[in-house]
């Protein structure tokens, strides 16, 4: 009997594991296990926490079946794969994104509903994880989701970070910032294997020896931590295909001295725990301008090292030909943040697999891949040299060989220009000696792609030209994109509900398949549900708002959104300019309260906790806010809602239910904007600037249904170059001057003229975004937008028309050309 068992046994461990049923019944009995046997409660006396836990669990156990056998098809089939290694994923809620992969909605739902739970309250449990500032986290949370959609074989590498964007209150209309412990229960979607830690190093010196007669260079690290891998199942849309997301989370490689704390000096005892477990302790607040911080380097690298070890290590097979590491994988670098993985491969491959640095170097080149995300000259990160040498120092010396051999390069074929080889350095000298990562990463990387267009012809001619002329063929472009899955099926169920009963549900996977609402834009009939769905998403979104803030939407207002993070290029003062040239041409009696389009302006938006500028926007907003909607002469036709702590979750109820989307930095600012798409996909207006992603955008949709305004990209240019005074702006228009006036005379600081002096002051002496120069379009054409509000039938049909000709964004595109233009990779195994 016992040999029969063991036999049993044998066969039951190399069985593949096997998805519970996918019937109401099989999930009741799943999630009730869960709940006793992992969360260790009855049904009677569970948490809504717990049941959430459980919830999710059970949403797991659908889907391990598959994820373990995608893990195996891996190992075996060793085909090329992507590793995206990035510094921030702004993830958003899992539960309802992974309901709808694997397809379990209305099963889980109905579920729940016969244990006497409503689904909608599990969902409000889940803290959604911010480890990304904005529109680069998403894009990576978006990028990983077609993937896994499209079937591509890939492992995102980040980091996991214990706190990650701080969570926004206001007092007194200012930004408070709060730690964001979304840990603070555990989450339920993470695998933990502190089995598998890498060592990582840092510090130390390093030093030359004799290796058989060939002089060579090491590191001698100085102290060192553990990277943690955490797993995360990234689930395709119901193709049964699920792709892991592997953030590193830092522990001290000795948890603490025991002989010291048994000595008494508790604090000295953990010191070094703390100094090492910091590393992923909190994400960097910046968005779009890096502070050149040793503990960011330290993160970066971090991350990078445990990543290509990892992969070295972990998934090549052990007896792996490492000159053929590019027919295996290609490192994706979103942004300069991982950029330290290119010296770290070369110290990997010379100095650990005694690899001849040519070789080396020939395999580098062709595993890196490098995006960049930004035109700011200042948000292309540098490092000092005593920084990185301190922290890193083999890394400096490979770092200057690499300059040294791409020098000489330049040398040879520009001849001795120093000028130009000052310019294309990878060094700086300017004003201390640093590293460049974005030069370092064009040099190592087989491909440079920018993410919109115009993004990326700028980059080319303007950013990067010396390398542009030197590398052709190396810079290409890939336009940003969205998951549908996330941003219309889930955010706007009624608009999915609408579009599939029109075209079959195919669109949720081939968005270019939204062509064919075309023409029903032009059915009226169509038009008056499109409007109905539009009703119901502001219906939905006051519900949130009042729950949340305390807020009312007012009936009948058209919803006039700008939410994306507080920066003075994306230039959220021009919009409350716009609000405060409304109240102003009220209250001084030029206009009729009567008279105004109906409309409630709404703001989303976190400041880095350091940018003054921002917080100080942030605050007149808020004052604008107050005053404004409190005053009855506006007979309540113009509000301003702001509510705190934009977010994913937000982001989701919010889109669905504007009507105008406000796309408006100075053109050549925004790299492509990723918003901008989710708002046209969503059915709204957008009014924009020539600027990043809007500019294929309007291209799309047409003039017609697109409201644009400001200076092109090369008007800006001609301004800059015949000199820019904005207080001459400030001189030639007259509502221009009132608005700055009423802001500058402390009406929105309870008569405090020294309040929002900085902005005012800032506007008019200095204005790097051009906020005046572009002023009088932006108010011409949101006259334009009332005008076409009020024909709202013809309103929809433009915003029914948006929908049908942005099927281009979808992240699935964008994953798609990354894998004809940069990648190589085959779509499936
Ligand atoms: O500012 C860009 C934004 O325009 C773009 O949509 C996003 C994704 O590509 O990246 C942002 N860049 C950064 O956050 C930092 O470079």
């Amino acid at each position: 009997a016992s040999e029969s068992a063991t036999r049993a046994t044998h066969a039951l461990a190399l069985a593949p594991v096997t998805a519970p049923a996918s019937t109401v019944d099989g999930f009741v009995r799943e999630f009730l296990q869960n709940l006793n046997f992992n969360r260790g409660v009855a049904l009677s006396t569970s948490s809504a926490t717990d049941r959430y836990f459980a919830l999710a669990y059970t949403v797991r156990d659908y889907l391990m079946a598959r994820w373990l056998e995608d893990l195996r098809r891996q190992r075996e089939v060793q085909a090329k794969g992507v590793a995206y290694l990035s510094a921030e994923y702004l993830l958003g809620r899992q539960l309802d994104n992974n309901l709808l992969a694997s397809g379990l909605t209305d099963i889980a739902s109905e579920a729940l509903a016969s244990c006497g739970i409503d689904l909608d309250d599990l969902r409000q449990q889940e803290v959604e994880p911010g480890l990304g500032n904005g529109g680069l986290g998403r894009l990576a949370a978006c990028f990983i989701d077609s993937l896994a959609t499209l079937g591509v074989p890939n492992t995102g590498y980040g980091i996991r970070y214990e706190y990650g964007i701080f969570r926004q209150t206001f007092e007194d209309g200012q930004q408070v910032e709060q730690p964001d412990s979304w840990l603070a229960y555990g989450s339920p979607w993470e695998f933990p294997h502190p089995e598998a830690a890498q060592t990582i190093s840092f510090g130390g010196h390093t030093e030359t020896y004799d290796d058989g007669g060939v002089q060579r260079s090491r590191w001698v690290p100085g102290w060192n931590v553990q990277a943690v891998p955490y797993n995360y199942m990234v689930p395709g849309y119901q193709n049964g295909r699920v792709n892991t997301l592997r953030l590193w989370s830092a522990k001290a490689t000795n948890s603490f001295d025991l002989r010291v704390f048994n000595s008494g000096d508790y604090e000295e005892a953990v010191r070094a725990q703390t100094f090492a477990e910091n590393i992923s302790k909190v994400l960097y607040p910046e968005d779009s301008t890096p502070q050149g911080k040793e503990l960011r380097l330290q993160q970066q690298y971090f991350f990078v090292a445990a990543s290509i070890k990892d992969f070295l290590d972990v998934t090549l097979p052990k007896d792996f030909d490492l000159t053929k590491l590019p027919d295996r994988i290609i490192f994706q670098l979103n942004d300069t943040h991982p950029v330290i993985a290119v010296p770290e491969l070369m110290r990997v491959l010379v100095d650990e697999k005694k690899m001849e640095w040519e070789d080396a170097w020939a395999i580098t080149q062709k595993c890196f891949a490098y995006t960049c995300h930004t035109l700011l000259p200042e948000a292309l990160e540098v490092w000092s040299v005593d920084l990185l040498g301190h922290l890193l120092p083999r890394h400096l010396e490979i770092i200057y060989r690499i300059n040294d051999d791409f020098l000489d390069a330049v040398r040879e074929r520009f001849g001795d220009d120093e000028m130009r080889i000052r310019d294309m350095s990878i060094i700086g000298e300017h004003p201390v000696r640093s590293v460049r990562m974005a030069y370092l990463a064009t040099v190592a990387g087989a491909k440079v792609n920018g993410v919109a267009e115009l993004h990326s012809q700028l980059l080319r001619e303007k950013v990067l030209p010396d390398f542009d002329e030197f590398f052709p063929g190396k810079f290409t472009n890939v336009t940003n994109g969205v998951t549908p899955r996330r941003f219309v099926r889930l955010a706007n169920p009624e608009l999915s509900a609408l579009i599939t009963d029109a075209l079959g549900s195919g669109w949720v996977t081939d968005l270019e398949r939204l062509r064919e609402l075309e023409t029903h834009a032009e059915d009226p009939e169509f038009r008056a549900r499109f409007a109905e769905v539009k009703a119901a998403n502001k219906r939905r979104l006051s519900a949130v708002l009042r729950e949340r803030d305390g807020f009312e939407v007012s009936d009948g207002h058209m919803l006039d959104v700008m939410v994306k993070r507080l920066h003075e290029y994306k230039r959220q003062m021009l919009k409350i300019l716009h609000v405060v040239t409304q109240y102003e041409s009220v209250i001084s009696g030029r206009v009729v309260a009567a008279d105004l389009q109906p409309r409630t302006a709404i703001f989303g938006a976190k400041a880095a906790p350091g940018y003054a500028m921002a917080k100080n926007i942030i605050h007149l907003i808020n004052a604008v806010g107050s005053v404004v909607n409190a005053d009855t002469r506006l007979e309540g036709r113009l509000k301003v809602l702001f509510p705190p702590n934009y977010n994913v979750t937000l982001a989701e109820r919010v889109i669905p239910a504007a009507d105008l989307s406000e796309q408006i930095s100075l053109a050549g600012k925004e790299a492509s904007g990723t918003g901008n798409m989710k708002f046209a996909l969503n059915g709204a207006l957008t009014i924009g600037t020539d600027d990043g992603a809007n500019v294929e955008i309007r291209e799309l949709v047409g003039d017609e249904n697109f409201f644009l305004f400001g200076m092109s990209e090369p008007e800006v240019e001609a301004l800059w170059a015949r000199g820019y005074k904005p207080a001459e702006f400030y001189q030639a228009d007259d509502n221009l001057r009132r608005a700055l006036d009423l802001i500058a005379s402390g009406a929105f600081s309870r008569g405090d003229r020294s309040t929002f002096e900085p902005i005012v002051s800032n506007l008019l002496y200095d204005d790097r975004f051009m906020v005046l120069a572009d002023y009088s379009s932006y108010i011409a054409e949101q006259v334009k937008v009332d005008a076409a509000y009020a024909d709202q039938d013809a309103w929809n049909r433009s915003a029914i028309l948006n929908v049908a000709r942005t099927g281009f964004f979808s992240s699935d595109r964008s994953m798609r050309d990354y894998i004809d233009r940069i990648w190589h990779t085959p779509p499936s195994f």
